[in-house]
């Protein structure tokens, strides 16, 4: 196999617990009270994620793919011969694949993964998809600066692929900050290939992040059971439920743990009240129209070279450039 060794142990995606405690101790002092949206993401969050993506009222993952099979071949073309390709996160192993596939010539491909078994699973599929291709896992945290391994021998250009509409999840300035961030490691000669989601009708919006199933509560619910368990925490689960709405005015969902009644939580040595409906913010997704997105992209330097929609403009796939 053609793959460069890493190590990454599962530990190493977690902050130590003093410092996670002082992380939900400072966003429940802020008000409205808030929590970081990385924190759904342990081995079970990560479960529920993929198993949102599977959900009927989860349109972006159906449209991002739908996008992929019919444009990766333009896309191919657009990104040129003898590119770098470097992913920021290894989530869906097959809208990657359905650009690899495509891809001409590609020099190496760098899935930037801060969690181990996801970066073990998708390092070994694209190995067996790909035999011929350099695989150089970077484990990491890719908000952080990147220092890229060497590749096998020079590439055109180098791709920052971000799949996802993940930029939704950052606010306004932390993304044009990203993007600007991804710029740098991009060069003069590289480019972004980004999913984002485009706003559409409040309904359909709101049924994604609302899904009949429940899904979507058990994975904003499953931040608290993490908290118990790693910070040894004592939200009691029966008494917050999930609330995720659309803020038009905004373009975005915002998802919340509501407090069900009067009730005290041990964080630390800290006791944190609630008050009877009160709402923590948990998590951003945000929601774009073109234009909405050429501005974000222009705080960061970058110009809008390309975009793919579906034909309903459910999803859109971005090429940036300088
Ligand atoms: C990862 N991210 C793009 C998802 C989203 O749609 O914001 C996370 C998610 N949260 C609830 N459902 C899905």
């Amino acid at each position: 196999m053609n793959v460069q060794a890493f190590e990454l142990r599962d530990d190493d995606r977690r902050p130590p617990v003093d410092d996670l405690v002082g992380i939900v101790q400072r966003g429940l002092r802020l008000q409205p009270k808030r929590l970081p949206s990385w924190l759904f993401y342990d081995e079970r969050g990560s479960q529920l994620f993929e198993a949102i993506c599977e959900q009927p009222e989860y349109y972006l993952t159906r449209c991002e793919i739908a996008l992929m099979a019919t444009h990766a071949g333009e896309m191919a073309d657009v990104l040129g011969e003898e590119v770098r390709l470097v992913e920021y996160g290894s989530g869906n192993a097959v809208k990657t694949r359905m650009l690899l596939e495509h891809l001409h010539a590609p020099v190496s491909y760098v899935p930037v993964e801060i969690s181990a078994e996801p970066l073990r699973r998708c390092v070994q599929e694209m190995a067996e998809c790909f035999p011929a291709l350099a695989v150089q896992p970077h484990p990491g945290d890719f908000t952080r600066p990147l220092r890229l391994p060497i590749p096998p021998r020079a590439p055109r250009r180098t791709v920052l692929y971000f799949p996802g509409s993940t930029i939704g999840n950052f606010e306004a300035r932390d993304a044009a900050e990203l993007l600007r961030k991804m710029r740098n490691e991009m060069g003069d000669a590289g480019g972004i290939l980004i999913g984002a989601d485009l706003k559409k009708d409040t309904a359909t919006i709101e049924a994604a992040y609302n899904d009949k199933a429940g899904v979507t509560a058990e994975f904003t619910l499953n931040m608290l059971v993490r908290l118990n368990r790693e910070i040894g925490s004592d939200f009691d689960l029966a008494s917050f439920r999930h609330r995720a709405h659309y803020n038009a005015m905004a373009g975005r969902i915002e998802t919340f743990l509501v407090s069900t009644r009067d009730q005290k939580v041990r964080v630390g040595k800290q006791l944190v009240s609630f008050a009877p409906e009160e709402a923590m913010q948990v998590e951003y997704s945000c929601k774009y129209s073109h234009e909405d997105f050429a501005a974000l992209a222009a705080k960061a330097g970058l110009e809008v070279a390309h975009a793919w929609t579906d034909p309903q403009a459910m999803f859109a796939v971005y090429y940036l450039v300088r």
